[in-house]
Order: structure tokens, then sequence, then C-alpha cells
């Protein structure tokens, strides 16, 4: 075997983005012309920048039905031990579930959350035991019940967290190394996150608080050149993408994957 075979301890689920993307859910921006030939190199160079970083890839094929699709992020949270499938807070985005649990029930026990309950993947940031779960306007209160009721036995803690003026939790704060949150404290209050550092988002680049933490390295969007620079300080290893088509549809980089640890 060649000494260049690349060792997959990951894989990382996807979904090809959607012809009908310029249809996507928006909240807080804009609706603004999405190039979406542009929008599948991106994603493309995203899924490599996953390969070059260890990963292996499942990629789903799009569904033209489906605006929001590529955002597998929203639909699942995956743990070591079992996954848990969501009910989506925007209804148009619920028929995007299914094709992503048939994938995971090949690696994971699958849960649910049922109705009335919605969550979003966007809104739950894990670290270690502990999930941080955004109470946004696509994640109610039943949804945070049932996913505490149903990771307690494994050991999990759900915490609830105030966030405001941004989509999902995620989009707000992640985290950026082993005890160090990258946020923006204007969306959300630093203190609800106990024992943990923080490297801030500049101010002119309110969007920058979403990473996607790969091991030791980060998948980070070139949109936040000096957030970037304030991760490598901390001695981030930090591999830029480029983010503008999905960024006009107000995702970012930890939506566009589902990272199962091998
Ligand atoms: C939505 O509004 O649902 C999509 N346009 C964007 C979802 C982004 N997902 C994420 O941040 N996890």
């Amino acid at each position: 075997m060649s000494a260049a075979q690349p060792k997959h301890t990951r894989i990382a689920v996807t979904r090809k983005v959607s012809s009908a993307m310029a249809r996507c859910e928006l909240t807080h921006l804009q609706r603004t012309v999405i190039d979406v030939d542009l929008a599948r190199r991106q994603h493309q160079d995203y899924e490599q920048t996953l390969r070059n970083l260890g990963c292996r890839i499942e990629s789903l094929p799009e569904d033209p039905g489906q605006a929001d699709s590529v955002f597998v992020e929203d639909t699942a949270i995956v743990l070591d031990e079992v996954a848990v499938i969501t009910r989506p807070g925007a209804p148009s985005r619920r028929p995007e579930t299914a094709p992503i649990a048939a994938v995971l029930g090949r690696y994971r026990q699958l849960l649910r959350i049922e109705s009335p309950g919605t969550l979003d993947g966007g809104d739950v940031l894990r670290v270690d035991r502990a999930l941080y779960v955004g109470t946004s306007t696509r994640s109610n209160a039943s949804g945070i019940e049932q996913l505490a009721a149903l990771l307690a036995p494994f050991g999990y803690r759900v915490l609830p967290i105030t966030v405001h003026g941004c989509l999902h939790l995620k989009s707000a704060v992640t985290q950026a190394a082993p005890e160090q949150l990258l946020i923006n404290p204007r969306f959300v209050e630093p203190s609800q996150f106990e024992g943990m550092g923080f490297v801030e988002v500049d101010a002119s680049e309110p969007y920058g608080a979403n990473a996607l933490m790969v091991g030791a390295d980060v998948v980070y969007s070139n949109s936040h050149p000096r957030t970037a620079e304030a991760l490598r300080r901390q001695g981030i290893r930090v591999h830029p993408v480029a983010m503008s088509e999905t960024e006009k549809a107000e995702g970012a980089v930890t939506c566009c994957s589902l990272l199962i640890a091998g």
C-alpha cells in the first residue's frame, strides 16, 4: 500500500447544493442574488478541504425541491453513541431529515425529536459532555426538553442558551480549540459558557463566529480575515474556504457537514 494513502478518522456527510437554493429561508438577511454555480464550486472546495483534513465524504445528491438542503447540520446531532434526528423549526425544511436519517442509520442508533418539538442542529454546540442549545426562533422549549431526556442516559447535559440577533446559536459561538470558543458577544452572553476561554470576532465581522473544528484544525470562511488573524494568534491552524454564496443564504461552515467520528 502507498504511504500516501490518507487515513480516514472521520466521515463528513454533505449534500450537494440545490438548484433551488435562491429560494432559501432567510430570517435576518435581505435576499440577494445567489450564484448557484459558484455555490456549487465553493461547496466542492469545502468538501476537498475536509478530505485534506482526513475526512471521508459521504455526499448525498442534490434535492431540487429542497432549497436549504445543503445545510445538513440542521437535520441531526451526531454523537459518539447515537444520532438525534431533529425536527427543523422551519416547516419547509422538515423533508430534509429523511435522507440524512437513511445515511446516519448506517453508523449510529437513531433517536428523534417529535412534534411539537422543534430543534435545528445549528443551535446545538457540543463541548465534551455539555450540549449548549440556543433558544432561537428555530428551537423551542419542547425540542430542547426532548433532547435533554433522550441524551441524559448517555451522560450529556443540555444547557439552554439565550441568543439574539442571529439565526442559530452557532452563528454566535462555536468551538475553535479544546477550551476556546469563538464568540460574538453581541449575539450571545459569554458568561453562559462556564470554564471556557474566548476569542472574540472582530467587531467589523459580526458573522465571523462560525468555525468548523476538525481535530486540531479549523475550517473557516475567508469572509472574516481579521477574526482569522485573531485565531492564528492563538496558535489555531486555520484553513480558509470561500463561502460567499452560502453566507447569502444565512449559512456558514458548520452548516454544510455532519461529522461522524470514526
Ligand atoms: C435557513 O434559514 O434555515 C437556511 N437558509 C440557513 C441554515 C443555516 N444553517 C446553519 O446555520 N446551521
